[in-house]
């Protein structure tokens, strides 16, 4: 009895257990063996046997259940264990996409400009010699035409150089006042560092009645969007020429790279110039037919923004297409 029930117990696994369930409690296991004798027992004892047999086959399968249950809840345990999934554990990353630096920046400028209410137009990338040049107080022959570099189709027509056409187009469609932005792309034959054959401007352009639009109103607008996109540096108006406008001025950042110190990227001037701007000129006005108004413009190149607010050295790299430049803006 005693051996019976440490060999139970002594059991690791239900597979080993099973075997002892067969030996001890099998069709030709110990206990029918001992049932067996019964038989040949003399009747009077036959019944105080049975029942201590009886008491034994119950003691020990209580035994054998226990175990059992044992052996069960530490198979279960070590499943469980083995199959654990941490839900806490990091997944995959999606593989994310991002906009273009040029896209992202023509939109953070757009932002600005249509919280001021000024509208956003877009005209056709091949333009013809009046909207490109001529309406712009750029006459033929004018030197600035060839500065230009201009990609010529050779019947008159020309891939835009700068999105003024789209303000002259505006001009010519609508009534002043106007407040526009026209971002997009423009072409000049130049490949270096700093120049691509084709990159992104935006120009702007105010028009009200003679005397309401004043440089004065360029200089706050143009000195709070800079310190809009660059933070906290000087901006300084330095006088300069443009045939559209006059006067003209370009305007400088102090080099947010040296704080005005003096490094590579401002030649070691401490200044950065981002904009052209300047009082349009009446020739243009004329042009397309206004009288009796007044207005100023400017312009910027968003790759030229992208490149100092990003740190990127070389403007080419914008176009090369290689996905690692673009899983650095993710
Ligand atoms: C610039 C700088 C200065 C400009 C002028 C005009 C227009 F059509 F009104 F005459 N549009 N944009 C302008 C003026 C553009 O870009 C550097």
């Amino acid at each position: 009895m005693e051996e019976l029930e440490s060999k139970i117990n002594s059991c690791t696994n239900l597979d080993e257990l099973e075997l002892i369930r067969v030996e001890i409690f099998g069709k030709k296991g110990v206990l029918s063996k001992e049932f067996a004798k019964l038989k040949d027992i003399p009747a009077k004892e036959k019944k105080d046997f049975a029942k201590s047999l009886n008491d034994k086959k119950v003691a020990l399968n209580e035994v054998f259940e226990k175990h059992k249950n044992k052996l069960e809840k530490i198979a279960l345990e070590a499943k469980l264990e083995s199959e654990k999934i941490d839900v806490s554990l990091y997944g995959y990353e999606a593989n994310k996409g991002a906009l273009h630096p040029v896209k992202d920046m023509m939109d953070r400028i757009i932002d600005y400009f249509v919280a001021l209410n000024f509208s956003v137009e877009s005209g056709p990338l091949v333009e013809n010699d009046f909207n490109n040049f001529e309406a712009l107080n750029l006459p033929k022959n004018h030197p600035a035409r060839e500065m230009q570099d201009t990609f010529f189709f050779g019947d008159g027509r020309m891939l835009r150089t700068h999105t003024s056409p789209v303000q002259i187009r505006t001009m010519l469609d609508s009534k002043p006042p106007i407040r526009m932005i026209a971002p997009g792309a423009v072409f000049r034959r130049d490949y270096d560092l700093t120049h691509t054959p084709m990159f992104h401007q935006i120009e702007g352009l105010v028009v009200g009645e003679k005397g309401e639009v004043s440089f004065a109103n360029l200089k706050a607008i143009l000195t709070d969007f800079l310190h809009h996109m660059f933070g906290d540096v000087d901006v300084r108006f330095r006088p300069s020429f443009f045939p559209f406008t006059e006067p003209s001025a370009e305007v400088d950042i102090s080099c947010m790279f040296c704080k005005g110190k003096g490094c590579k990227v401002c030649s070691h001037t401490g200044w950065l110039e981002v904009l052209g701007s300047g009082v349009v000129d009446p020739n243009v006005f004329k042009a397309v037919g206004y009288e009796d108004v007044s207005g100023y413009a400017f312009g910027l190149g968003i790759e030229r923004f992208a490149m100092l607010l990003h740190g990127v050295p070389d403007l080419r790299s914008l176009f090369d297409g290689d996905i690692r430049l673009l899983e650095q803006f993710r």
